[in-house]
């Protein structure tokens, strides 16, 4: 689909009514096209003599029939200074979908296509003006919900995580040309020395491709929320944490066991990271037919949280229903809390402890642990987080997969290298970890890479 040398069009704006419309137009005819149809009031000068980065006022005049369809102000971008390299225009018309239609409509007429979803954006990646991530952080910008998700597109967008790649790469080409230089001489061994450098420097790049693919999980978090549910047998004091966590009596809490018979989901936030925690219904065999269908909910959000927090009570001794849920949670990222802190223990000695991570005993009553919990809950998830992590992250899957990729050949690579096998099948490896980091920042791309990439995107952009 890629013809660059066609004149495109879009409404640029979204659908609706609004202060103005915007009608953009890129490619070699945009100047010819929209001086055709624009009347310029005051100056009298048309837009062939425009300079670049200026704005014009006047009227957009039907070319067939002369009507005056909106009054206008047009914006110049002359090539390569422009979102897309080419010549560019915006229409700036009134907001009314009646007047943007009747523009773009008549823009058409003068011979311009419309574009494609992605098409500008397509072209500006095209041209050689954005890489690949960058143009995904365009389209992650004008999907970003939170202030959290817009910093980390406006990051991607400046070129940070392009960078960082490309640094990889050029590391990776080092490595490969050496050993591609040794291919053709095989006389000359390979000094212990110099295996011993190529494989700690393709050590350093492989834990670096991989704390990028991990920021992958943290940058979702960030986006969609963590789901965190709250599960234990009835009366241990699930909803009194989700009331003392939301500080506001959210969820009943009685003293009787099977109290909550449904799911609650309430939203939270701890240092930007946005949570949906959910408090179930008590976990325990016995029950009647609207409690079994309460735990039958309970296990679902067990199941499908993306992490845990599994309360026990603190002033009891452990109970069957108790062992029961610790098997239920198996290997799911949890967080072990001990509640009723404030009250005697009677769980300290509890085999319940044996062997398992760190217990953190709080207490919904007096506020204790809740801090730590919070935190707990941060780290888990987030630990490479702020620290060391400069602005790069990976946003989407097509990223995450192909750091993935170039991991998993880099990791071949090393114990190719280590078990003194032939470099030609190290070079290969080698490859095939720059092809795949060179597939994410789009030095080797494909049409159907594209075509998926883009087709995500809006009209307009
Ligand atoms: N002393 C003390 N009592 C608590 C604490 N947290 C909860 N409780 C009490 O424990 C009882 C049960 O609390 P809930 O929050 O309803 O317990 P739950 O786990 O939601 O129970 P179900 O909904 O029945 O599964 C109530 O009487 C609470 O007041 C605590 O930290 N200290
Ligand atoms: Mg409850």
């Amino acid at each position: 689909m890629d013809y660059l040398d066609d004149t495109i069009t879009a409404i640029s704006t979204p659908v609706g009514q609004g202060g103005i419309g915007i009608v953009r137009i890129s490619g070699p005819e945009a100047f010819r096209i929209a001086g055709g149809m624009f009347r310029p009031r005051r100056t009298g000068r048309g837009l062939d003599s425009a300079r670049t980065f200026t704005m014009h006022y006047g009227e957009v005049i039907d070319p067939l029939t002369r009507e005056v369809i909106d009054e206008v102000i047009v914006s110049v971008m002359r090539a390569p200074h422009s979102y897309t390299r080419e010549d560019v225009v915006e229409i700036n018309c009134h907001g009314g979908m009646a007047a943007v239609r009747r523009t773009l409509e008549a823009v058409v007429g003068q011979g311009a296509r419309l574009a494609a979803p992605g098409e500008f954006t397509r072209r500006a990646f095209l041209n050689g003006r954005i890489s690949l991530p960058q143009a995904e952080a365009v389209m992650d910008l004008i999907s970003a919900r939170t202030d959290e998700s817009r910093r980390i597109a406006v990051d991607q967008l400046r070129g940070r995580l392009s960078g960082k790649l490309e640094a990889l790469r050029h590391a990776l080409i080092e490595i490969a040309a050496f050993a591609e230089a040794h291919i053709d001489f095989p006389e000359e061994e390979i000094e212990l020395r110099t295996e011993q450098e190529m494989t700690s420097r393709l050590e350093v790049i492989v834990r670096e491709v991989g704390e990028l693919s991990r920021t992958f999980d943290e940058a979702r978090f960030f986006r969609e929320g963590l789901s965190v549910a709250i599960v234990g047998r009835p009366n241990v004091g699930k909803s009194s944490l989700l009331n003392a966590l939301l500080k506001r009596d959210r969820a009943i809490v009685t003293e009787l066991p099977g109290t909550t018979r449904d799911t609650i989901e309430e939203c939270l936030n701890i240092n930007g990271l946005p949570l949906r925690i959910i408090d179930t219904a008590g976990i325990r065999q016995a029950g009647e037919v609207i409690e079994k269908e309460g735990i039958r909910r309970s296990l679902d959000a067990l199941d499908t949280a993306d992490c845990v927090l599994a309360v026990f009570d603190g002033s009891e001794a452990a109970q069957t229903d108790d062992h029961e849920l610790l098997r239920m949670i198996g290997g799911k990222k949890t967080v072990f809390v001990i509640n009723k802190s404030d009250l005697p223990s009677r769980l300290a000695s509890d085999d319940l402890q044996k062997g398992r991570q760190r217990w953190l005993k709080i207490s919904t009553l007096t506020g204790e642990g809740l801090e730590e919990l919070k935190t707990e809950i941060f780290t888990m998830h987030c630990e490479h987080w702020h620290e060391d992590r400069q602005g790069v992250v990976v946003t989407n899957l097509r990223q995450k997969l192909s750091l993935d990729r170039a991991a998993a050949a880099l990791t071949n690579a090393i114990a190719l290298l280590s078990e003194k096998r032939p470099l030609e099948i190290f070079s290969i490896e080698l490859r095939e970890a720059l092809d795949s980091i060179g597939e994410l920042t789009g030095a080797v791309t494909n049409e159907m890479i594209l075509d998926r990439i883009f087709s995500e995107f809006c009209i307009g952009k």
